[in-house]
């Protein structure tokens, strides 16, 4: 799926800001369809607020029970449409484009249905010309009833329990069951936009590369809606604009001399460096000429995976980096541009050229920045709290299926994407895990053979039905935390144990995709105790002494749990959330934040092919 962009033949309208708002606290939280609220203005239904878009609606307000609400919500938008829109109703199509909300969403437009998706943190959109259209000067109503519901057939999984005992609850009483460990924020939680293409419209660009030191191939596929009577011509342009390549027709591979190729931060001068491709449409339809261009961003690089080693460019990559989580202050799961640019101004002051979207994909402008700065990828689906058999059953299956098209559709064509994560942590002990995950695996490599998959796994390396599947072993693991807490010396045994039973088993290099520990920043204890900065940063030291050792084996990667505190459901571990991050959640740096910075500075000066980079060379840290 194109991401919306405003070129010569597409406008693009943004409807972010303030939108009407309610929640449906009927006991069965169906009143907003027995009364049909989209059918009239929200207000018109009963009382409405002022809510934030993008933002998830959770901590808007000082209400603890739409904090912790479940249900149907309904937001609503009301907008003027250019005239110029709606006049030549054949051939200019109007489409609303939702980056995500989560979870279940039903959206009206002047009371017409034109989209039900299944899913957060990813982009649906909808045709609207046919319900707009004839009626310029009358402001259209969007109208969207959103569920947060998690079941065992969602993903992430949950499930709801009816609290029947009135002796100990009130009527109708239920809460909401999950099994991860972040606060499910729900809401509108990504920009949502009309934009316009013509009638017949390039639908779909998918990029892959090839190369050689001095000769790279870009292959390209276009697909075109609206007419089987077209043309197309694509060519793609370097940063300064030279025209390198062109090319015609829908499918076809673009030769490019002496490429520039598209390199993680750190290990190249001009890392991200990416080309534009510009693909135009002709078309004659309803007695015009109608020409459609789209401009997608190219990085030309290849990946590869070795028994020992992670390639990227035929040159050894090795990921130090961190897992984060799209999470803050007031606007929990909200875009926040502020937020977003900050904290990739915190990971390269911190030398991470990596990090996981654990556990979800991330905002589409986040991974436009990280194409652009270098910054390398795996991309996790919301596969998080998979935990039950029933989860292994074939009804997640299928969603799971769908979720990865959906994530494949969008992020497909993206440099910074190295790897697919189907999951994280789930019971893949659990016989039924074999087929599910040779069965998603399978599936997300039919959908982009260019890259590998992999899941992420906290099961003992004995048990796992899933690991025969992946390329990459990813292993979390929180030794001197969860197990024997306190005792930090156990770590340099029970993890060269750990790195050494997977190798032997599988002969797959190795990621630490989360190791961690709580710090609640100023609290201080030397000896280091837990929950002080000194035991965060003691942690951190027994485990890179190993990493040191097993990196010139076949460790390929350390990602830190995690990036910065963040919320979670209350609960007698959690203080306020989880404090495992190395920045606060309002992102100011904890001890361990610096011992992790000296680390990653001088490994990208050990693995660099350049000249020794220093902080000074870059210029914003
Ligand atoms: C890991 C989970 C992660 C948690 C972390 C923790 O993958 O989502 O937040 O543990 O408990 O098992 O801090």
């Amino acid at each position: 799926m194109l991401y919306p962009r405003e070129t010569p033949s597409r406008e693009l309208k943004e409807l972010g800001g303030l939108w009407s708002f309610r929640a449906d606290f009927s006991a069965g939280r169906a009143a907003g369809f027995a009364q049909r609220w989209y059918r009239q203005p929200l207000r018109q239904t009963g009382p409405v607020i002022d809510m934030p878009v993008p933002a998830s609606f959770n901590d808007i307000t000082q209400d603890p029970n739409l904090e912790n609400y479940i249900g149907w919500v309904w937001y609503e938008k009301e907008v003027l449409l250019p005239r110029r829109w709606l006049q030549d109703d054949l051939n200019t199509r109007v489409v609303l484009r939702f980056g995500s909300a989560h979870y279940y969403s039903i959206v009206w437009v002047n009371g017409v249905q034109v989209a039900e998706h299944e899913g957060g943190h990813l982009p649906f959109e909808a045709d609207i010309s046919s319900v707009v259209q004839g009626s310029p000067g009358i402001p259209c109503r969007i109208t969207v009833a959103i569920n947060n519901t998690l079941t065992p057939h969602t993903l992430p999984p949950g499930s709801i329990q009816y609290m029947n005992d009135v002796s100990k609850y009130p009527k109708n009483y239920f809460v909401q069951n999950i099994k991860f460990d972040f606060f499910n924020y729900a809401g509108i939680h990504r920009p949502v936009v009309l934009y316009t293409t013509p009638s017949v419209y390039i639908d779909d660009i998918t990029v892959t590369t090839t190369s050689s030191e001095s000769v790279a191939m870009v292959q390209y596929q276009v697909s075109v809606v609206g007419s089987a009577l077209y043309s197309l011509s694509l060519s793609l342009r370097d940063q300064e604009g030279k025209v390198v390549a062109t090319g015609d027709g829908p499918a076809g591979e673009l030769k490019v001399l002496d490429p520039n190729l598209w390199w993680p931060y750190l290990m190249h001068e001009n890392p991200g460096y990416r080309y534009s491709l510009e693909v135009k449409l002709q078309a004659q339809a309803n007695g015009a000429l109608l020409e459609d261009v789209y401009t997608l961003p190219v990085g030309i690089r290849t990946v590869h995976v070795t028994s020992t080693q992670f390639l990227i460019n035929g040159k050894p990559f090795y990921f130090h980096g961190v897992n984060k989580h799209e999470d803050a202050d007031i606007r929990g799961k909200g875009l926040d541009w502020p937020l977003v640019v900050k904290d990739f101004n915190l990971l390269r002051w911190l030398g991470a050229n990596s990090f996981r979207t654990s556990h979800y994909p991330y905002a589409e402008e986040i991974m436009d920045l990280c194409d652009a700065y270098g910054i390398v990828v795996i991309d996790e689906c919301p596969g998080v709290g998979i935990k039950t058999a029933e989860s292994f059953g074939n009804k997640s299956l299928q969603h799971h299926l769908v979720v990865m098209e959906e994530l494949v559709r969008r992020d497909k064509n993206r440099p910074s994407v190295v790897m697919w994560s189907v999951a994280n942590e789930p019971a893949s002990q659990l016989p039924p895990a074999a087929y599910y995950f040779k069965t998603v695996i399978a599936h997300t490599k039919a959908l982009d053979p260019s890259r590998p998959v992999t899941f992420v796994t906290d099961v003992n390396y004995a048990l796992d039905h899933g690991a025969p599947y992946v390329d990459v072993i990813c292993v979390n693991s929180y030794f001197s935390w969860y197990h024997d807490p306190g005792h930090l010396e156990v770590i340099p045994l029970q993890l060269t144990t750990q790195f050494e039973n997977w190798y032997k088993t599988y002969q797959k290099p190795i990621i630490q995709s989360e190791y961690g520990a709580d710090s609640v920043p100023g609290l201080h204890s030397d000896p280091p105790l837990m929950f002080s900065e000194e035991y965060q940063k003691a942690m951190l030291k027994e485990y890179h002494s190993v990493f040191d050792k097993k990196r010139k084996e076949y460790v390929i990667g350390e990602l830190i749990w995690n990036f910065a505190d963040f919320m979670t459901n209350q609960g007698t571990t959690r203080v306020l959330g989880n404090k495992k991050g190395i920045f606060t959640r309002q992102r100011q740096p904890k001890s361990a934040a610096f011992v992790l910075r000296e680390r990653y500075w001088k490994i990208a000066n050990e693995s660099s092919c350049l000249p020794p980079i220093t902080k000074s060379h870059i210029c914003f840290l």
